[in-house]
């Protein structure tokens, strides 16, 4: 291809990029990669001026306005700002402005955070906010002032204590969305059903051209103004004092804006931004670097898309496009079985990046994300990365579809996704993978109660393969604890002893220990109350059976049932039995007075807590329920009570004062 046609290709690629960023608000490649496209253009045509064209990318300022709005002239064109990708360019920036500007002088420059959202102009005439709109193509922009509006941030009237309104005053500045609510709003959506955005400047700008603006209403967007239209009526020196006039007529002003006395001054603020990116509550994607002196500006001028006083000093990219070489699954310490992305590594913000979870197949089918596709990959606020979305376009004919198996990756046994959930788990209590953390479960002061178990301790038994799972610490010696790091012999000693110590226990202690997903210490409580203690009853029982225990619902029922139909889980099990755990009943049949009696405590209770009087019911059979029905027993009612009162007189439950219920218990 000849130098025309590349330019050609070039060209053709970067106006159908920025119509999709612009227009359709859906990229399919990252902004560095764009910036990269069109440095390649500038690169070519400055070397060939012969082959630029009025209608090239480098040519203009932005995008078209989308049609449905309504248009407004901008009086002076919304510039776009030249990047510095590097600090020798932000060197390169201040040369050619001491160049330009001849004498030696120490420049003044403004340094401030480059917001990723959309740019706006907002119009105030005589104090009054008139109208405002996008930056469109620069020079005509949507006019979304019924949107504008509804953004708390942005005053609808100057406040005037200060300094009086001018006659015309435009503000420009950044519609944005902050990181916590971006996460809410992105929450909310998937809730609803909706789909999510995929990163706070798309959600900023879906939200901004919204033609109802009762929608726009509903987002959390945020405002920063960062620099001046027309103004007529007043008069600035400086970027600094406008901006700090525009805080006093009630504008808000991002606080990180700094101003510095040189060239390393700036610098060293765009470093610290950058170190600071992942901390700050939204995103920005560089730094912003103006000469401070408004006479400074205009002697230096502008080119026809940007100021020559002001640069972006863009900071290292967080989104990347890479390809999905491979689909693996991966299991965590809780038995989380995940499918993870093997990427051709790529660098996203310094950092190489060559896995990524998919979290689970919802997501991967969500996404519809296959084998060989191409991916935006970005590394988010949270540092963590993952794939924004496929570029289908890339597709290979021949993508694979992922389908995650049944089996986990660690130990082969089978994988189980409970009802409700997104997640699959392995709950193979010798799983390699898994057999720390539920070591570390197991002895915890309210399953076995095991003293001087730590984590440390626990990683070296795993480590030297002393134990790989619950039923080895029982097998456990002195004298090979002693031989561990950091170990006294005492020490030793008395580990074992706990571990002995611990064999005396009870059902629902043990059933707790063995973490299985969803029997938590409440319901391993229920558990040995249905199951009078009998643990093989427990360990044999099917879906109906558990299901028919009050407070054992169907995802419970079939994640036990699913447990135990692991033979490796009922040898473990075994194992610690012929080791010496005994569980010993601790359940008093005699004080069971409260069997299968429903409860319902209303009003204030004076001589107990809720909490207590509900663990009083429980401890002598019975359950305390929030809602008075026809199934309801007792319902107990304290001073102030108020419509559950009402409804048990309705329904003619036993109602009883504070003082009959202590006499029961009596
Ligand atoms: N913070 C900030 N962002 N930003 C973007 N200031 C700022 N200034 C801009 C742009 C496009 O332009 C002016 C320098 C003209």
């Amino acid at each position: 291809m000849n130098i025309q046609d590349t330019i050609n290709v070039l060209r053709k690629e970067l106006n159908d990029h920025n119509y999709r960023y612009y227009v359709l608000d859906d990229p399919i490649i990252s902004d560095a990669e764009y910036d990269r496209l069109l440095r390649e253009l500038q690169v070519l045509e400055n070397e060939h001026p012969e082959y630029i064209t009025a209608d090239s990318p480098t040519q203009r300022v932005g995008a078209r306005p989308l049609e449905a709005f309504g248009t407004i002239q901008h009086r002076i064109p919304m510039m776009s700002l030249a990047n510095a990708m590097s600090v020798d360019e932000i060197l390169n920036f201040h040369e050619q402005i001491m160049r330009r500007l001849g004498a030696e002088r120490q420049i003044e420059y403004v340094v401030e955070p480059k917001l990723d959202g959309l740019a706006v102009e907002l119009i105030y005439e005589n104090g009054q906010f008139v109208s405002g709109s996008t930056r469109g193509d620069g020079t005509t922009g949507e006019n979304i002032t019924q949107n504008l509006k509804t953004i708390r941030g942005i005053p609808l009237s100057l406040r005037t204590e200060s300094q009086p309104a001018p006659e015309l005053l435009e503000v420009r500045g950044e519609v944005f969305i902050r990181k916590n609510n971006f996460k809410k709003l992105n929450n909310q959506r998937e809730a609803a059903g909706e789909p999510v955005f995929a990163n706070p400047r798309n959600a900023a700008a879906g939200s901004l051209r919204q033609l109802d603006s009762n929608i726009t209403a509903t987002r959390p967007l945020s405002f920063f103004c960062y620099q001046a239209g027309a103004l007529e009526g007043v008069h600035f020196t400086s970027h600094m004092e406008f901006l700090s006039t525009l805080k006093d007529w009630g504008f808000p002003v991002n606080p990180e804006i700094k101003k510095v006395n040189n060239i390393d001054g700036a610098i060293s603020c765009h470093k610290e931004l950058e170190t600071r990116r992942n901390v700050l509550p939204y995103e920005i994607d560089g730094s912003v670097i103006k000469v401070n002196d408004y006479a400074l500006q205009e002697a230096l001028g502008v080119r026809s898309r940007s100021p020559r006083w002001a640069i972006a000093g863009k900071f290292k990219a967080q989104q990347e496009t890479t390809i999905i070489e491979n689909i693996v699954l991966s299991v965590g310490r809780t038995g989380a079985v995940t499918p993870v992305a093997k990427l051709r590594p790529v660098k996203v913000g310094g950092v190489i990046v060559s896995n990524v979870t998919l979290h689970n197949q919802d997501e991967i089918n969500r996404k519809d994300i296959r084998i060989d596709d191409t991916v935006l990959i970005q590394r988010a606020g949270d540092v963590i990365p993952q794939v924004v979305k496929v570029i289908t376009e890339k597709r290979p004919l021949n993508s694979r579809p992922f389908q995650m198996t049944n089996k986990c990756p660690e130990c082969g046994h089978e994988v189980h996704t409970p009802e409700g959930e997104a997640v699959a788990r392995c709950q193979n209590l010798s799983c390699a993978a898994q057999v720390k953390r539920r070591i570390e479960h197991f002895v915890s002061k309210n399953a076995m109660d095991i003293d001087g178990l730590g984590e440390k301790l626990i990683d070296q038994l795993v480590e030297k393969k002393l134990v790989h799972s619950f039923d080895d610490l029982y097998r456990l010696v002195a004298d090979q604890l002693a031989a561990l790091d950091r170990m006294a012999e005492k020490s030793a000693a008395n580990i074992i002893l706990a571990i002995e110590k611990s064999k005396q226990t009870t059902f629902h202690r043990f059933i707790y220990a063995l973490g299985i997903r969803n029997v938590g210490e409440h319901v391993s409580k229920v558990l040995e109350k249905a199951f009078d203690g009998d643990i093989s009853a427990f360990m044999s029982a099917n879906v109906e059976e558990l299901e028919a225990i009050d407070e054992v619902g169907p995802v419970v029922a079939d994640t036990i049932v699913k447990f135990w139909a692991d033979d490796e889980n009922v040898k473990v099990v075994n194992n610690c039995f012929n080791l010496g755990i005994t569980l010993e009943k601790n359940i008093n049949k005699t004080e069971q007075i409260f069997k299968d009696k429903t409860f319902v405590f209303t009003g204030s209770l004076e001589s107990m807590t809720r909490k207590e009087a509900k663990e009083i019911v429980e401890s002598l059979g019975g359950r305390a329920s929030a809602s008075v029905s026809t199934k309801t027993d007792y319902v107990i009612a304290g001073a102030g009570a108020g419509s559950k009162f009402k409804k048990a007189v309705e329904l003619g439950v036993t109602i009883l004062s504070e003082k009959e219920f202590q006499d029961m218990l009596k």
